[in-house]
């Protein structure tokens, strides 16, 4: 295909264009296209490198684009999403490729870009590109993991990665294993879930979502149907079961960072380099305390988010935002959210960055520049600075929990849902369980679960071939939902079935207000069924969840069977791992109830615009939207249990309607391990 070539600029991205790249192609690049220091070299290179090639790629010559402001970021510098800077810089690169007429034109600017740019940037803006672009769209781009594996594994493994890719010939390398835990001892009691917060798959997620819903840049890019709401549940969401999985882990919930003045009792210490920078991500000791930011690349004071967070606060309470022109902006029951989120974040989309600022992006970074604020020691940024590692550390949960509590302030505010708004009349649900294929009923199990990842791709200059690391995740085993619904309307009807787990008590086994339960709550699927007349059983399998991704989609090239291209495989990125869809539990079982409500589908559905964009990556749209579509439910997302609950509902069996059913589940986790599925 035409787009195939777009895939070569992503492999090895420090290392020239002209070098080959994806197995056996070269891309041709014109000699004007190259950085000096490649310039003289470059024709005996290329044709060195391109003797053994299968394919020669050409680059159409197109005249240079203007990249002054998009260089000002160096080469060997870390890119951070949250810096106004970086961000005004992707948003021009991007703004670039998409204005080119056609792919070649797009291919031709890319590798000139390519050659200059910043890697991370580069891939950035490239990527919301080739997402964005109408004649580009279809392309599944390789997930970060393959191209910037610094940002995920422990930075020991690269050592022995050259080691391997230099010594050790294609058929006989061992993949090299990274253990479960290594960023910290037990002594450290948040090391506890390391597990989770250093997971693969929940990172590139996090990366994903954030890619997908750029918050700057071209309106065609930043404009999506309820993204600032859906800025709110999807790390709503994250929090949610962050905190069942530290119940699981005999914690307490993970508390709001609302002291700004006092030292973050958290450490972190990450053990992960910036290959691409050539430094370490710098490790936050105990106790820093947030000060005010004075660098080249930012000014923020911390009495700025104060104010930003009074104001939010303020809007919230008095039920309106003031705009750039000086007018009130209602917030409303169902859209107040949405205006929320992007003021938050915020977004190119917040009604008034002026007056509500960036509340929850100042604020990772003035947590990323703890260490050194006013770059006396020219230190980069923390995690916290950058979307593909920011949930590896445990103050990116408290940043949140703060940042959830004032998107639960306003829905505090809005009135709750009736009795009748919940209830679908004359359809009830009479029973439900869950099925393992081991023989549980009621009862989930999970495990340790070892897999492998090739990321050659994403090492400059150690030559061609696989290298694989093997890790260690949490895992479970899949599941069936049996739920039995009776429609006695008198005729057939459609409805949405809406399926969360959550905890049954709090950390002392108190039964939990529905208040603070519906906060931990996780959504597991949405789907639509039809409800015949009479009684009917609707089975449906964990592994079709509408909030998660398939294991192979995190990790593609697992798995991939042989003779099947990259691009042929299919790939959406954003989506929650499966293989945490269930939290971890305990050894003697972990109490949590399974929720399940079927509601009236007249009210749920969406009239999606008529596009000719098939619909796509939709294995995730709960937490991740459909791409170029509405969002799927019209419901306020989150719902039923997005608002506090009406008076008189205050524990979960007093909520219940006839269409909604609960049911004790138990969480069973076994320590063991099982070995990669490609070995078994
Ligand atoms: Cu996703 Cu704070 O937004 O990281």
């Amino acid at each position: 295909m035409a787009t195939d070539k777009l895939l070569l600029l992503f492999d090895k991205p420090l290392e020239p264009s002209f070098a080959k790249k994806g197995g056996n192609k070269t891309i041709e690049v014109p000699v004007d296209y190259l950085t000096d220091r490649y310039k003289e070299i470059a024709p005996t290179l290329a044709n060195r490198i391109g003797e053994d090639s299968d394919e020669i790629v050409q680059v159409n010559q197109v005249p240079h684009p203007d990249l002054k402001d998009v260089l000002e970021l160096g080469r060997r510098e870390n890119f951070s999403l949250f810096l106004p800077k970086h961000k005004a810089m992707a948003a021009k690169l991007i703004d670039i490729f998409l204005k080119a007429k056609n792919v070649d034109e797009f291919f031709s600017l890319a590798v000139y870009s390519r050659e200059r740019v910043n890697p991370y940037l580069f891939i950035y803006a490239y990527s919301v590109a080739i997402l964005h672009r109408k004649d580009t769209k279809h392309i599944k781009i390789p997930n970060n993991i393959q191209t910037f594996p610094d940002k995920f594994f422990d930075s020991k493994v690269f050592g022995e990665v050259r080691e391997s890719a230099a010594i050790v010939p294609q058929g006989s390398r061992i993949p090299i294993e990274m253990p479960l835990d290594y960023t910290a001892s037990d002594l450290e009691l948040e090391h506890r879930l390391a597990y989770w917060r250093e997971d693969l798959g929940l990172n590139l997620h996090h990366w994903h979502w954030h890619l997908v819903y750029p918050g700057s840049g071209p309106p065609e890019v930043v404009r999506k149907d309820r993204r600032g709401e859906l800025f709110y549940y999807m790390h709503q969401q994250i929090i949610g079961r962050y905190n069942v999985e530290r119940l699981c882990n005999n914690m307490r919930r993970v508390e709001r960072l609302t002291d700004w003045q006092t030292g973050l009792n958290e450490a972190y210490f990450p053990k992960i380099d910036s290959l691409v920078a050539s430094r370490a991500y710098p490790a936050r000791v105990k106790d820093q305390k947030m000060r005010d930011v004075n660098r080249r690349e930012l000014n923020v004071d911390v009495e700025d988010i104060v104010r930003w967070r009074d104001r939010m606060y303020q809007a919230i309470d008095q039920g309106y935002v003031t705009n750039t022109q000086g007018q009130r902006v209602n917030l409303t029951e169902f859209e107040g959210i949405d205006i929320l989120g992007d003021m938050m974040e915020p977004s190119d989309l917040s009604p008034n960055p002026q007056l509500y600022g960036s509340l929850h992006g100042m604020g990772h970074m003035i947590i990323a520049y703890i260490h050194d604020p006013q770059g006396k020691h020219l230190e980069p940024f923390t995690v916290m600075g950058d979307f593909n590692t920011a949930m590896r550390d445990p103050i990116f949960y408290r940043w949140h929990a703060f940042v959830d509590d004032v998107f639960q302030r306003f829905k505090g505010t809005i009135p709750r849902y009736t009795r009748e708004q919940l209830d679908f009349p004359n359809v009830s649900v009479t029973d439900m369980n869950v099925k393992t294929p081991s023989g549980s009923t009621n009862q989930l199990n999970t495990f340790w679960q070892q897999s492998d990842v090739d990321f050659s791709n994403g090492v400059d200059f150690i030559g061609s071939g696989s290298v694989f690391v093997r890790f260690t995740h949490l895992q479970h085993e899949p599941f069936t939902y049996n739920i039995t619904v009776n429609n006695t309307t008198g005729s057939n009807r459609m409805g949405t079935c809406r399926i969360f787990l959550g905890p049954k008590t709090d950390e002392r086994g108190n039964p939990l207000l529905l208040n603070n339960q519906r906060l931990m709550f996780m959504e597991m699927d949405r789907f639509t069924v039809n409800l015949k007349q009479g009684q009917s059983t609707i089975v449906r399998n964990s592994t079709q969840s509408s909030v998660t991704i398939p294991f192979e989609n995190s990790f593609r090239d697992l798995n991939r069977p042989a003779g099947v291209s990259q691009d042929q495989f299919n790939f959406c990125g954003c989506g929650w791992p499966h293989h945490l869809l269930v939290p971890k539990g305990k050894p003697e079982g972990y109490p949590m109830q399974l929720f399940v409500m079927i509601s009236d589908y007249e009210q749920d559905k969406v009239d999606q615009p008529a596009t000719d964009d098939a619909v796509e990556c939709d294995d995730a749209s709960s937490y991740c939207g459909l791409r170029n579509k509405k969002y799927p439910d019209k419901r306020s997302m989150g719902y039923p249990f997005d608002r506090v609950p009406r008076q008189g509902a205050e524990t979960l069996p007093k909520f219940l309607t006839p269409n909604m059913r609960v049911q004790d589940v138990l969480i069973n986790h076994a320590n063991r391990t099982v070995r990669p599925r490609s070995n078994n």
